[in-house]
């Protein structure tokens, strides 16, 4: 068994301990109410779901296992030289709740790079796609098509003790983030770099750092990758992608199903797919501009004219932050160390002088501040990733780093099949007494 194998197996036995202490001795006490604008509103913010994976504070930001993202910035391993840390240190980090040390890292590394091969029917579904697909679907559709790798499924087959489905999921988990990069790479460089063709993995480098060598790449870029898998890993449970991963793993579809689910979730523009729309924005912006930066008062008007038109500005607002996202903050600030003179960066901090007033000012939105969306996009456009339907895939990417690492945890937890409960409209009416 590997270390971290090894070290997850003992959490987990120690963990079961406290979630049965919990259903056993307090399965009935109350931790929430439902109100009638929570059931027609999205269920926004009511306490229903537990991981220990992440957690986000309105005001904070988030948390990887108690740790800010300053923190996991600063103390996981970084390669020589490196500005940000290894990716590989985070899975361990999310699976165990410990700081990984260096070997234990590489130990990781060994392991994902002896399970990246990608079988080549993969790369045949993503080659059979029409050129104008968005590359969600594509990838969606790759991952779907590992399905038939799973072991979980094979063990499930011949008989698997419910107490053991942690240990092939947690197999299956470890091989996707091992895949999900390459074949990230490989969608940019099929839809965008036809005649260049696809650089395979460097068996030297870390997955972030290889990530950047397939995309054709130079420094900094694995250091943005190694950022942008970071920050985007986890934002707690109930997020659409983070959830819609969680719901499917509950019925035992394998992560293959759950992720390529995960990903059709991230792929909608008030979720993920909010980075490429921020780009189209501010292209939108600069082509009015004729590419001169506007002043406040064009600005202004700019933000005015997109909510005058009924359409949200993008990067702005969240259904649980209400401060500036801290994801938001680590990507501005490294834009100021490396490219504080780039254009749409400018434009990009110019819109943060702005858009919380107005939005404020229009008294809809419950958080006016930005959100990571806001940043993330400038800093791809930046190192030349322009084609921003891209941009999505990245997130998706570092998400599946988080996800995997909880439906492992509720494979180890025995967490049941998801399944509220809803009611109609006439029973709403009676209960509320309206009728
Ligand atoms: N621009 C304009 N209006 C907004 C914005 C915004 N950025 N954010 C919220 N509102 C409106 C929202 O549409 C709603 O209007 P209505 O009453 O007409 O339905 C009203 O303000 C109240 O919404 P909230 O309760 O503040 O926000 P909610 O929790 O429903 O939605 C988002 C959260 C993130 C969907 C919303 O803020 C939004 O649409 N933002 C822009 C898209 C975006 O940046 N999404 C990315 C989120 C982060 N991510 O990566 O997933
Ligand atoms: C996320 O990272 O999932 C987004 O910020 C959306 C959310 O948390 O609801």
């Amino acid at each position: 068994m590997s270390k971290l194998k090894d070290t997850l197996y003992q959490k987990i036995l120690d963990h079961r301990k406290r979630t049965t202490k919990l259903l056993k001795e307090s399965g009935d006490t109350v931790i929430d109410e439902v109100k009638v604008s929570q059931i027609i509103g999205g269920m926004r913010g009511i306490k229903s779901l537990v991981t220990d994976i992440s957690y986000l504070d309105p005001y904070e930001g988030i948390r990887y296992r108690g740790y800010t993202l300053q923190e996991v910035l600063s103390k996981l391993p970084k390669a020589e030289g490196a500005e940000m840390p290894y990716v590989e240190g985070l899975y361990y980090l999310l699976l165990t709740g410990e700081m990984p040390s260096k070997e234990e890292v590489e130990e990781l590394m060994v392991t994902f790079r002896n399970r990246r091969i990608v079988p080549r029917y993969v790369w045949d579904v993503i080659d059979s796609f029409p050129s104008e697909s968005h590359p969600m679907a594509i990838l969606s559709a790759a991952v779907m098509s590992l399905e038939r790798e799973s072991h979980f499924n094979v063990k499930y087959k011949q008989g698997l003790n419910k107490m053991d489905y942690w240990d092939s999921t947690f197999e299956d988990a470890t091989n996707l983030i091992a895949k999900m990069p390459l074949i990230g790479a490989y969608i940019y460089n099929k839809l965008y770099q036809k005649g260049k063709g696809h650089r395979y993995p460097d068996p030297s480098m870390d997955l972030g750092a290889n990530f950047a060598y397939m995309m054709g790449k130079d420094k900094p870029y694995d250091d943005v990758s190694r950022m942008y898998f970071i920050i985007h890993a986890d934002h707690e449970s109930g997020n659409v992608s983070a959830h819609t991963g969680h719901l499917v793993a509950s019925t035992l579809s394998d992560v293959y199903y759950s992720i390529s689910a995960m990903i059709n979730g991230l792929a909608g523009p008030l979720h993920g797919l909010a980075n490429q729309e921020v780009l189209r924005w501010l292209q939108g912006l600069r082509n009015q501009m004729d590419g001169k930066l506007p002043n406040e008062d064009e600005m202004k008007q700019y933000v005015w004219d997109t909510l005058n038109r009924g359409q949200v500005i993008p990067g702005y607002g969240h259904a649980v932050l209400r401060k500036t996202d801290p994801r938001y903050t680590v990507q501005r600030e490294f834009c100021l160390k490396h490219m504080p003179d780039d254009e749409l960066f400018k434009y990009v901090d110019a819109l943060y002088k702005v858009v919380p007033d107005i939005l404020r000012e229009q008294g809809k939105a419950k958080n006016p501040w930005p959100n990571v969306d806001a940043q993330s996009g400038v800093v791809q456009w930046h190192y030349g990733i322009t084609e921003y339907d891209f941009y999505t895939v990245l997130f998706a990417i570092g998400r599946s780093i988080g996800v995997l690492s909880n439906i492992i945890w509720d494979r180890a937890l025995g967490y049941p099949l998801e399944r509220p409960k809803s009611v109609t409209t006439d029973m709403l009416e009676k209960m509320v007494g309206s009728t």
